[in-house]
């Protein structure tokens, strides 16, 4: 790659310096283990330090290179030279590919680290200028024609979603391409074995090709380029947006430009977006590798050297490029002037025609045919389009429309809520309180500590809940949460544990927090990241919140607390009911009925007015209120198709940093909900269910008066228990419970 688009830390890998380099401690690790492949021939301890020690200069390998013609050879002949007499070890056994490839895979994994990095802190940027103008709005545009009002901060929450992905794909990419060979001449371990590969390719830290030719299988550099060509062209969208936004008729959006920068030679008063032409003119270039890349895989029977001239070229300038490219777009991104005023008045283009959709619902919702509904809209926006009086004039004045709620229709309020909560992945905080949602891969990796070295926050009856405290770089204060294998019922907890029950409510909050995650926000992080070894499987680190002081109810069907309240008064939590329900009956439609949290005995139903008392904020517990609904029903919905009913549940809140709504605690669990197997369910009477219930009808006919403590549970309860805990985890995820602990790493 020429200088000018190099730069130096990507620069250094990439030279024959770095490259000998590489050979070398493919070499050296070759040594370290001859001894093992020789039966306790092959170098010393003296000639290894002497071969440890070996060194080259680039020029003696070229000059060599002049007589053998070769550059492997020629490399091993200096190298093996400076050792004096231990050099004869160096190089013995292996084939100059397992040299060569293995030496490749070091040098792009060294690659990896940094454009990995920049990946990671362009989407970062990308997020926090969609933050700053999530609340700014402008021309959303189909086909380069206004369509409808949008905001700024949704266009470039997009963007960011889109480079966390392409972080992702480059960092599998770089991992699956770390893989090495010692394998010989047609990788049938002809001078070498298999032993001494692993034992060379563990000091190296590198993979091991499941079945290798003389070579590497190509299809797993193809597979890189691929992945850079698809982050180049994430870039290139970035970039034509940009170009766009930049154009004279629109200019929304300008490169910063620096003082004493000149955009034309000839005409002093141009600012072009060259940043950007520049980013899509080299993700061509991206492209156009990737093709060699794939061109590359067909190679003839153990191996041809077609492929060889090819990457020489394409491995350093893509990884180069990509590389250089991802800083221009971070710079391109915090550097921006963004012209919020021509935003507006872009808007204004149309003369209120991006409403013509509102207008026309407004007509349907309140009676027109859809058909009678457009032609007016039509009608109306097209003269507000060619004449440039307002739509919203003209709809004022025209007796088919007058009466509608103009003020409403022309709102952009919704515009702005709407888009904070998208981006924010469909989060139902207010808007001022909104941010997009951090993508998952910008938190730094989190060290493992012991569960003993960890300090106890909070612990339940159940669970336990220990402080992680702030991981470096970007990454919040967090908690680990960790769920026992303790049961307890009737308020008391029994001194017998029922194994893996913490497994499977850990799980299955999993599953619902990973599916629910775009109705909103919640506060898990990882299953595995920073768990400890002990704990896997059954914990969860967690954000820090700030939690709300209610307890969060739903309920779809009528039983429990809900079923006495109702039969004592018809209504439950200020809710009226229908009159002549049966017990366990489905609810017309589900109820939100808030409690308070209590430290000791029992939780006190409240009304919605007295949550909101205790929350301060209206409009949040509305928030709240909604969100807990949408929850349920979408949980109750998937439940039900596999063949559990969800009567009912319980979530908790809180507030993160920003003052977003985020759900906490663990969801939708048979701890924190009933689950009726849908085969036997019958109204009219209490259900069985999937969790304690074995537990609590042994306890029914054992005689326990139901007061502290609890007695033992023996053998075949806890059995009887444990399997339909793991039942309700395979009948929810429609997965064997072994994937779950095979997931968490778990024994
Ligand atoms: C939090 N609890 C209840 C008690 C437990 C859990 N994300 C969060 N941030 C701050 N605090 C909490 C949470 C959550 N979830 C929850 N107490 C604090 C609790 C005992 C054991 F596992």
């Amino acid at each position: 790659m020429i200088a000018r688009y190099t730069r130096p830390e990507l620069g250094r890998l990439w030279t024959d310096e770095a490259r000998m380099d590489a050979w070398r401690e493919v070499e050296v690790a070759a040594c370290e283990e001859l001894a093992g492949l020789l039966g306790g021939d092959g170098p010393d301890a003296q000639e290894l330090d002497a071969i440890r020690a070996a060194s080259f200069t680039v020029d003696a390998v070229a000059e060599r290179e002049r007589v053998t013609d070769h550059d492997v050879a020629a490399f091993v002949d200096v190298l093996g030279a400076s050792a004096g007499a231990a050099g004869r070890w160096i190089h013995f056994g292996l084939t100059s590919s397992d040299v060569l490839d293995t030496g490749l895979a070091l040098q792009l994994r060294a690659a990896g680290e940094p454009i990995v990095a920049g990946a990671r802190e362009l989407t970062g940027t990308l997020a926090a200028r969609a933050r700053e103008h999530l609340r700014t709005l402008c021309a959303g545009r189909t086909h380069g024609v206004h369509a409808e009002p949008t905001s700024f901060g949704l266009k470039l929450a997009g963007f960011a979603f889109e480079a966390d992905r392409n972080a992702g794909r480059l960092e599998r990419a770089f991992a699956q391409v770390a893989v090495g060979a010692l394998s010989g001449a047609v990788g049938t371990y002809a001078a070498t074995s298999p032993e001494f590969e692993a034992r060379v390719l563990a000091r190296l830290g590198l993979d091991r090709e499941d079945v290798s030719t003389q070579v590497i299988p190509r299809d797993r550099h193809a597979e890189l380029l691929g992945a850079i060509a698809l982050a180049g062209a994430g870039l290139e969208r970035l970039a034509t947006e940009v170009r766009h936004l930049q154009r004279t008729e629109v200019r929304e959006v300008q490169e910063a430009f620096r003082a004493g920068q000149k955009g034309s030679s000839a005409m002093p008063h141009k600012r072009n977006p060259i940043k950007s032409e520049q980013i899509a003119g080299l993700a061509r270039v991206l492209r156009g590798n990737a093709q060699a890349a794939l061109e590359n895989v067909a190679l003839w029977h153990e191996r041809d050297i077609s492929h060889s001239s090819v990457e020489r070229v394409i491995l350093p300038d893509s990884t180069i490029l990509i590389d250089y490219l991802q800083h221009r777009a971070i710079a391109l991104v915090r550097d921006m002037t963004v012209d919020e005023a021509r935003m507006r008045a872009n808007l204004e283009l149309t003369h209120g025609a991006l409403f013509s959709q509102r207008v026309l619902l407004a007509l349907v919702e309140r009676g027109s045919s859809r058909d009678e509904a457009y032609r007016v809209v039509q009608e109306l926006a097209q003269r507000a389009w060619d004449e440039g009086t307002p739509l919203r004039e003209l709809l004022a004045s025209d007796e088919r429309s007058r009466d509608l709620d103009l003020d409403a229709i022309f709102s952009t309020t919704r515009t702005t809520c709407v888009t904070s909560r998208r981006s924010s992945r469909g989060s139902t905080g207010s808007p001022e309180r909104d941010r997009p949602r951090r993508p998952r891969r910008l938190l730094a990796s989190r060290q493992v500590t012991a569960l003993a070295d960890l300090p106890l926050i909070a612990s339940g009856k159940v669970r336990e809940m220990y402080d992680l405290g702030t991981a470096p770089e970007r990454a919040e204060a967090a908690l680990l949460m960790v769920a026992s294998d303790r049961i307890s019922t009737y308020d008391a907890v029994h001194p017998t544990p029922i194994p893996d029950k913490g497994r499977v409510l850990t799980g299955l909050s999993v599953f619902w927090f990973e599916r629910t995650a775009a109705i909103l926000a919640n506060h898990m992080l990882s299953a595995t990241d920073g768990v400890p070894t002990e704990a896997r499987g059954r914990a969860l680190v967690v954000r820090r919140l700030s939690m709300l002081p209610v307890e969060c109810v739903v309920r779809g069907h009528i039983t429990g607390s809900g079923w006495k309240d109702y039969q004592a008064t018809g209504a439950v939590s200020g809710i009226a009911l229908p009159a002549g329900l049966r017990e366990s009956e489905r609810l017309p439609e589900p109820i939100f009925t808030p409690s308070t949290k209590a430290d000791e005995g029992h939780d006190e139903a409240i009304d919605f007015e007295r949550a909101v008392e205790l929350v301060g904020d209206r409009a949040l517990m509305e928030r709240v209120r909604t969100g807990s609904i949408e929850l349920y029903s979408f949980a109750a919905a998937h439940a039900r198709e596999r063949g559990v009913i969800l009567a009912d549940t319980k979530f908790e809140f809180g507030l993160d940093d920003a003052g977003e709504l985020v759900l906490g605690d663990e969801v939708l669990t048979p701890d924190s909900s009933r689950y009726w197997p849908a085969d036997g369910f019958q109204v009219g009477r209490s259900q069985p269910s999937f969790d304690k219930q074995y537990v609590r009808d042994w306890a029914a006919a054992s005689g326990w008066d139901k007061l502290p403590p609890a007695p033992p549970i023996p053998d075949d309860v806890v059995a009887g228990t444990r399997a339909r805990y793991i039942e309700a985890y395979e009948r929810i995820t429609g997965e064997p419970f072994e994937r779950w602990l095979a997931r968490t790493g778990t024994e």
